[in-house]
């Protein structure tokens, strides 16, 4: 995935055409789509493929299990066509590295959650998601999810991993998140699904989300 906009869509809309019709509205402004069960759930896992065509595709799957269970997983992924991969990082070193193994077989990406951006996020989550920032160091993945809902976090977590990994932060527009603030406390790309999918007009909010970027103090 090349940093141009620093945008990625979440393609989170359940209708077939809708998608391709968002997907197709805002191409030119977001640097990946990512996909994840609504969407999969619905239309079939070919709509990965679709997308793929057009432009980089992250599959939200947040897999989250044994390590065979999570390469039988990531293999499907991946021969779906899906640049990379969300995958949980609370199910340990060993679940984990079956995916990076898998993606480097198919040489694609493995992103890792290392904090979400909902308030529940609070009751669990943050306990473990230094130890899950670190964790992913070494590991071969590509990068983490950090919320965009709470800066701190992002901070934080940008200092554990330097600059060896990537940040993709969702949690901006709908979630009350701002991506000039989430990209200057070190997140690489912010994640936006629907502000944008919801909007009459996806092609004009994926652009201000991007201007916003690029005009940002
Ligand atoms: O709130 P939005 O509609 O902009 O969508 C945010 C997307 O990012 C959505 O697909 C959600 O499942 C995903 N996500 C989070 O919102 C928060 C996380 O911590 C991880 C993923």
């Amino acid at each position: 995935m090349e940093k141009n906009n620093q945008l990625i869509l979440a393609l989170d809309v359940t209708e077939k055409n809708k998608a391709l019709d968002v997907a197709e509205k805002v191409y030119e402004y977001v640097d990946a789509v990512k996909i994840g069960y609504p969407l999969v759930l619905k239309t079939g896992i070919g709509i990965i493929e679709d997308i793929s065509s057009r432009v980089p595709v992250i599959a939200d799957f947040k897999v989250a299990d044994i390590p065979n269970t999570n390469r039988l997983i990531c293999e499907q992924v991946f021969n779906s066509g899906a640049d990379a991969v969300i995958v949980h990082g609370f199910t340990g070193r060993d679940s984990l590295d079956a995916c990076v193994a898998t993606a480097n077989e198919y040489n694609r990406q493995v992103f890792v959650v290392a904090d979400m951006s909902h308030p529940g996020a609070t009751e669990f989550f943050q306990q473990v998601s230094e130890k899950i920032a670190k964790m992913s160091l070494d590991t071969g993945v590509s990068g983490v999810v950090a919320p965009a809902t709470r800066t701190n976090s992002v901070e934080n977590i940008r200092k554990i991993i330097g600059n060896e990994l990537a940040i993709i932060s969702p949690g901006v527009g709908a979630q009350g998140g701002s991506a000039s603030d989430v990209i200057n406390k070190g997140a690489d790309w912010v994640i936006t699904g629907r502000s944008i999918y919801q909007s009459d007009s996806p092609d004009t909010e994926a652009k201000k989300v991007v201007q916003e970027i690029k005009n940002r103090n």
